[in-house]
Order: C-alpha cells, then structure tokens, then sequence
C-alpha cells in the first residue's frame, strides 16, 4: 500500500494538476439570470441527454404537489407560482445532474481500480452518472465489488457492534436528507448511543445559529417572503443570490418595485447585486431588468464588523441630532437589555478609524447609514462571507444589534434572513441532527420511545476529522454529501479517513469521498429529490423545510435510474434492525413502510409539527412557529428580552508578502458538484484554478495577470501547497484574493475556525503566492 502510494507520489492529480485548461476571460456581467440563463440551464439538460425526462421533471418543480428543488433552501411563494415554472437556472442544472440517465454500474467499478479514479477532479467523476447497486471495498482491496443490501447492512452491524463504545462511530449528513429520513436517523443514533452527528451545517450556517439563539431565542432566520415585498431597506452582506439563490432575486425585485433600497456589502460586485433580467416573466426576457443594489460597498474581507460598527455609530449621533427619529426608544425600552453599554462603547471609536478598517470611505458609510436613519423597516440577509469568517458569530450578534437599534426586528418588513445553502439543511437541524442537542430535545425522545439518549456532546465536522486522526472515531456513515471535498485541510482530512475502519457513503452519484476511504467501505445508492419513491406500492412523498421555516411536501417524478435503489429511510432502519435487533424499542420495521408513520412520531416529539400528517398534504405546506418573527424574544438568559452584543474589531494586519483569501462558489457548481468550469458572472470560461487579484497587487507583486503562481498557507506550522492557478485582474480590494473551493480546501487550516461555531473560515485563509515552480509537485503529499 505505502509502495503503491510512493508511486503515485509525482502523478498528476485533482489536488496537483500538471496542466491546464484554455482559460478565457469574457465580460464581468453586471447583470443576473436573464435568457442566457435560461438557455443555459435548457443546454445542461440536453447535455446530459435527458431533454423530455428532464423537461417533464423541469415543469414539476417546486409547484404545489411537485417535488421540492434539490438545489437551494429559497422558499417558494405562497400564492401564485410562476407558469413559466418556478426554478432557475442552478435549479435545472442540480436537476440534470440528477435526471441523468448515465449510470454507474457494478461493471464501471470492475473496470475502473479506485487509486486510478482517486486521482481524478470532482467534475471528472460527477460526468459518470448515477450510482445504482449497493458496493463494497474489502479490506487491501483494489476495486469495488457488488454486494447484496443484506450483506452491507450484516458488515455495518458487525463494524458498529465491535465498537468499544458508539462514541467510536460517527454519522454525517449533508442538507438533502428529507424530514422523515433525518428523523429516523438521529434516531438511530442517539439509540446505537451516540451524538456524534456532524452535518453540512458545521460547515455552512452553524455561524448564524450560535449567534442567534442567545440574542433573539431562536437559531433561525425571522422573515417570510411576504416580508421582502413590502419593506424600506434590503442588506445583502456577504451572499452572492444571483449565483447561489436565484429565486431570491425575484423577490428582491419585487421589493424594490414596492420602493425597497438595496445596500450590497461584498468585496465582489457580484452580478446577482447589482442587476437582474428575471427570466420568469416576459419582460426580463426580452429587455429591461432592474437595477439592484442602490448603494454598494466593497467591502475588505472581514471588514464587515468595522462596518457596522460604523453604520451604528452614525445611528447613534444621527439620534441625538434627531431625538426619537432614527432610534426605536421604545422597542430598546421594551424588548432589549443592555443598551446603555452598546452605546456607550462608541466613545472608543472613530468613524475614520472604522472605515480605514473596513475598506470603505466615510462618504458611502455615511449614505448607508442615511438610508436606514429614517425608516423602520430592514432586513438583513447573509451568507457564507459573514459565516465563514474567525469572527462570524459576533458579526451576526452585530447585524442584530444594529436591527435592535431600530426596533426592526419581529415586525412585518424587518428581521435577519440567513440565507440557507442546502435544501433541507434547515429541516435536518430541526429534526434533531444535531452534535449537541439540548436537555429538553432530548428529553421528548426518552418519554416517547422509553429509552435513555445520550446527553455528551459529539462531534462535530472539525471535531470529527481530528477524532479520526486520533482513531477515536473508527467508523463513518454519511447520509449524502461529500465529505472529503466539502472539508478544509484536504491532505490531513484524506489522512484521517483513511484511517478508518469502515466508511460508508449513502449517495446519488459517485464522488471523492468513495475514493478516500477507510480500510474497508460502502457505497449505497438512493433515490434523488426528482426520483418517484414507490414504497408498498404507493407513491410516497417527504417533506422538507425552507430557509423560512415553511414545511413542504415533496414528491418526485422520474422513473429511478435502477431498481435496486433504495431510500434513505429504509436505508436507516435495515440497518438499525441489522444493528441493533431485540435491543431496540423502536419499530424500525414500521417507519420502513411508511412516511406517515415517522412523521405521526415526529409529531409527538419535536414542537411545532402537529397536525403534521394533515398539514403537510395542504398546498403550500405550513409555517413553523417562530417566536421571534412575532416579536418576542424568548432568550435563556434575559428572559423575553433580546440582548444587545459588546464585540470587537478584529486585527486583521497581514504580513507584507500575505494576502487574504476567501473560498468561493463559481456559477456552474453546487459545492463539491461541478457542472462545468465556467463562472459566467465573472467573466471566467473553461478554467476554475484561477485567483481573483487586484492590479495594483499585481504589479506590486511583479506579477502579471494571466501569469501561473502556486499558492501557500503556513497556519500552525505547517505547510499548505496548492500549485498552478492562473492570475485575473478583479475588481476586489487590495491584499484580497478569492479562489474557487474545493480547489483550495487543501489551503484551509483544520485549526482555523469560527469562534463559538467551530465551522472553518474558509473565506479566511492567509495565503502567500509565487510564480509558478514546475518542480514544485515533489514537495507536495498525495492524497
Ligand atoms: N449554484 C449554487 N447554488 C448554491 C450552492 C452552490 O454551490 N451553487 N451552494 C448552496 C449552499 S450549501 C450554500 S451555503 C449557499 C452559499 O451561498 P453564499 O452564501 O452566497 O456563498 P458563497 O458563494 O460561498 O459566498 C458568498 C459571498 O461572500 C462574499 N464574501 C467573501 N468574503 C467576504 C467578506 O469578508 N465580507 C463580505 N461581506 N462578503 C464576503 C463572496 O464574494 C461571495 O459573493 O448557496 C447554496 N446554493
Ligand atoms: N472552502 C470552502 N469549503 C466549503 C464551503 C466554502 O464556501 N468554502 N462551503 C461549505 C458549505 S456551505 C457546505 S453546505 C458544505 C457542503 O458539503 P456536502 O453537503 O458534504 O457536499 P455536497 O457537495 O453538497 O454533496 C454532494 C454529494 O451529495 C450526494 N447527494 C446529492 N443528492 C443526494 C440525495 O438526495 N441523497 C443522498 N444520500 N446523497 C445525495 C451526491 O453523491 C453528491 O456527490 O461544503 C462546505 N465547504
Ligand atoms: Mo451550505
């Protein structure tokens, strides 16, 4: 195995390419979605072969008694839906990748040796089609054999069960995993003994949740669409809709025709805030479009918290020109605790120091803070560029402060929207996956079902891969996602799951993390969103939750791919009968045969889902309650008052030959899938190992753009090689630099963290840059 590896040691693969493709730099739009949108999303299905299985499923979409988009977590409008379909363009690309009818087969694996296909980039291995037998990988094995379910639900039983504790094992999920498949598998965690349930949410919104549940009583966001429509300010900060929520442009243009202002905050002018042709209607297609953002701030990487802090104290002195007009005396009176404090700290700063630190002139910071002086009514809505920063908690419990300023929180037309990545992301925290589910969660579950959970937190995404290291953890079950791709610190997460004794990946297509294995491993395949699921003869539907809080039906359309595919929720309770037999209480055998039944239980046991089976067959679906969204803040520590936050202004001094990188997602991928290697927004064709750089760094670095550099990270003293990106001149400031994930995982630290979330700072990663050595591929560990 170590000889096999040497071997490989200077072959070209996704982590060290030896080449690459024929970049070409076209036009930075400035404007979103649009026909070419729509032609592109009709071209991925005819890609993939599959125009009239696709096109049926396309229609189907996210209308009432369809199936729920598998792409992102923006809700769908409650009344009328669009004829022209309600899905945008990464709609229909996730959809193609789905709908495709490329497989593959026990024979592909025979053919193809696992260490060959290892070494081949995500985009390579998404091309090959869905997965469609059960598949196993012996010990010292080459390739991936077939299995019978039977057998692979015998070999996770006997891994799990030789544990010398359920601490040993750890279970994932990523956020596509339905309601009643995310119930049943927490629940059989939490049976075998564990709560190690690392998800998709440690990476992505962990952040918002830490921040919010202490200051506002609940972890989620507080608006519904209706809100967008009538409202007087929209902050986008840190989030990119035109790319990553194209639906959510929809709404912001509605907002804006009912006379909302757009402020963007983001280093990048992305396409999706300035401009948008809304390709459902008549009109965007064929001319005009809005103009979006009415005021932008290009903000440093992680300058947002000398922002708005900026924007606070200009509130302040506004109010004590205007006394009782720009504030909410009353609603501080009445909701909040801590004011006096919040406002006294602004005798410490300085406008000019603030805006020096945030990248951004007094003058605009002024005009921002002017358009929300007089008006009662902002939301604020974020994404991955305030999650993923070292101080992203505190820069949410900021945002709040700021919204408690203005009473504009828990009020029609105001609140906090953290925009949620994956489409049932939201629903799985819900149903209890969670690392470290609280007293109460659990004590439901021990009444209902009579046995005792456990209370010790597990581990989370960063947590788990250190555990692995340690061979603490020695078996790991993931319920989708791609794990290795989606983590930081490539080459020391590919280490710790190699350790392991047995992985297991429940999946729709094949991806890296089949390939970086433990000793032993499975792959078992499902059914996707799209695909009918026949259980006992009836079609069956599931339900999801969006990033508001609506649950929803979701039913899928297309004939599945093969027939051995199972769904995620049998795939659970086999293998909780395999694992656990005469010692379980529950009724595996029943949740098997039907959804109503789980979600009959699931009723019993998390708040808010009564009445679950009735309301979720309603149209539309129903709103969970949110407290906070009607203004009461129901917080562990004050009571029913919302706190304000006393933060800090980061030191963010970088060395004089670092630079700041933030890892992002181009327009043709969604996380670790890559449809293509395009980023049409930004002005990128054919290539994704490109670094965005400023042109004066450029030349102060005696760089030129289109030159081919390597890229370093040195955190902990280690260090962190990703060689060959090509060098674009971009409109971001200066010392900063955004590149493409996963491309750059291999730069992210595992020990560079968020605090207080433990998600990693992935738009956070010191980089050094040097012209490109060819020989550079010797000094660098294959996977
Ligand atoms: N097509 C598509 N759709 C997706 C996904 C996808 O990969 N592709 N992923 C899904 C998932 S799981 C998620 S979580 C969401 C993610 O959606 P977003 O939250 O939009 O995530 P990103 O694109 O990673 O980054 C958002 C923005 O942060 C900006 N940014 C970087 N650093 C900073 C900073 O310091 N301050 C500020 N203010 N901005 C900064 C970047 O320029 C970028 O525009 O999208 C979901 N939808
Ligand atoms: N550097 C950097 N790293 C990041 C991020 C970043 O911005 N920068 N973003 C982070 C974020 S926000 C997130 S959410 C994570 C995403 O992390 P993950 O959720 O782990 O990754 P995905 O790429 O969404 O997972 C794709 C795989 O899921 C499987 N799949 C798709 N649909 C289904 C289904 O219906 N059922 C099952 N069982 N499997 C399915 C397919 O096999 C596919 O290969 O990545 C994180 N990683
Ligand atoms: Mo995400």
């Amino acid at each position: 195995m170590e000889k096999e590896k040497d071997k490989n040691r200077n072959e070209p693969s996704a982590e060290n390419p030896y080449k690459l493709s024929d970049l070409k730099l076209t036009k930075v739009e400035k404007w979103a979605a649009g026909v070419p949108a729509v032609m592109a999303a009709f071209s991925d299905l005819f890609e993939e072969g599959v125009p009239v299985r696709g096109m049926k499923a396309l229609f189907r979409m996210n209308q009432k008694n369809g199936f729920d988009c598998p792409s992102c977590a923006w809700p769908d409008p409650d009344d009328e839906r669009s004829p022209l379909g309600e899905y945008c363009e990464n709609g229909a690309k996730a959809l193609a990748e789905e709908a495709t009818t490329k497989k593959v087969t026990a024979a592909f694996f025979k053919k193809n040796a696992v260490c060959d296909l290892a070494r081949l980039t995500d985009f390579q291995i998404g091309r090959m089609g869905r997965l469609t037998d059960p598949m196993y990988m012996p010990k010292n094995g080459t390739h991936y054999q077939p299995i019978s379910w039977e057998e692979a639900f015998k070999k996770i039983a006997g891994h799990l069960n030789a544990l010398e504790t359920p601490d040993e094992a750890a279970f994932y999920t990523s956020g596509r995993t339905s309601n009643e498949a995310s119930f049943v598998y927490q629940l059989f965690a939490k049976e075998f003994g564990t709560n190690n349930m690392p998800d998709c949410s440690n990476m992505c919104h962990e952040t918002s949740g830490t921040a919010l549940l202490p200051t506002i009583g609940i972890g989620k966001g507080t608006v519904t669409l209706e809100d967008f429509y009538d409202t007087d300010v929209i902050v986008i900060i840190g989030q990119n809709p035109g790319t990553n929520a194209p639906r959510m442009m929809s709404a912001l243009e509605k907002g804006k025709q009912n006379g909302a202002k757009i402020i963007a905050i983001n280093p990048l002018p992305e396409a999706g805030l300035m401009g948008f042709h809304n390709p459902q209607q008549i009109s965007g297609i064929i001319g005009g479009g809005v103009k979006l953002a009415d005021l932008y701030l290009p903000v440093k990487i992680n300058g947002d918290m000398a922002l708005l802090k900026a924007i606070a104290l200009l509130l302040i002195d506004f109010e004590k020109k205007s006394p009782g007009e720009v504030l909410d005396q009353q609603f501080i009176l009445d909701k909040t605790v801590g004011y006096d404090a919040f406002a006294r700290q602004f005798d410490n700063y300085k406008l000019e120091d603030l805006a020096a630190a945030s990248g951004i002139p007094q003058s605009a910071i002024y005009e921002a803070a002017q358009m929300m002086a007089f008006k009662k009514r902002i939301i604020f809505c974020w994404g991955m560029g305030l999650t993923q920063q070292p101080n992203g908690v505190a820069m949410i419990r900021e945002i709040v402060n700021l919204l408690l300023l203005k009473g504009s929180i828990g009020k029609p037309g105001a609140g906090v929207c953290p925009v949620r990545g994956h489409s049932n992301v939201q629903g799985n925290r819900t149903m209890l996956i969670n690392e470290k589910p609280t007293d109460e969660q659990l004590d439901l579950i021990r009444d209902f079902y009579g046995f005792e959970p456990p209370r010790k937190h597990g581990y989370d995404v960063v947590r788990v891969i250190k555990a692995m290291h340690e061979e603490k953890v020695k078996v790991f079950f993931s319920m989708g996602g791609n794990f290795l791709s989606a983590t930081p610190d490539t080459t020391y997460t590919a280490e710790a799951l190699r350790k392991l004794k047995l992985t297991v990946c429940v999946s729709t297509k094949l991806n890296r993390s089949h390939l970086v294995h433990g000793q032993e491993a499975l792959i078992l395949p499902t059914y996707s969103r799209s695909d009918i699921d026949m259980v006992n003869g009836v079609h069956q539907f599931v339900s999801t939750e969006n990033s508001m809080g609506v649950v929803q039906s979701s039913k899928g359309v297309l004939e599945p791919v093969s027939r051995h595919l199972i769904n995620e929720t049998q795939i659970v309770c086999r293998m909780a009968m395999a694992t656990l037999g005469s010692r379980s209480v529950v009724n595996w055998q029943r949740y098997a045969g039907s959804y109503d039944a789980v979600r009959d239980d699931i009723e019993k046991c998390i708040p808010g889902f009564d009445d679950y089976n009735n309301k979720v067959r309603r149209k539309g679906g129903f709103y969970l309650p949110n407290a906070a969204r009607d203004g009461q803040f129901i917080t562990k520590e004050f009571g029913d008052r919302a706190p304000f936050t006393l933060t800090t202004i980061p030191d963010n001094t970088l060395a004089p030959d670092e630079y700041m990188m933030a890892t992002t997602r181009t327009h043709d991928q969604f996380n670790t899938t890559i449809y293509g290697l395009d980023d049409r927004y930004r002005g990128i064709k054919n290539e994704r190992r490109v670094i965005f750089m400023n042109q004066k760094d450029i030349e102060e670095a005696g760089f030129v753009p289109g030159e081919k550099v390597d890229l370093f990270n040195y955190d902990n003293g280690i260090e962190r090689i990703a060689p060959l990106f090509i060098i674009v001149a971009y409109a971001i400031p200066e010392r900063n630099t955004v590149t493409y994930f996963p491309e750059t995982n291999v730069l992210v630290a595992i020990n560079n963290v968020v605090e207080g979330s433990n998600m990693p700072a992935s738009k956070f990663v010191k980089i050094k840059i040097k012209k490109h050595n060819p020989e550079i591929y010797h000094l660098i560990k294959q996977l």
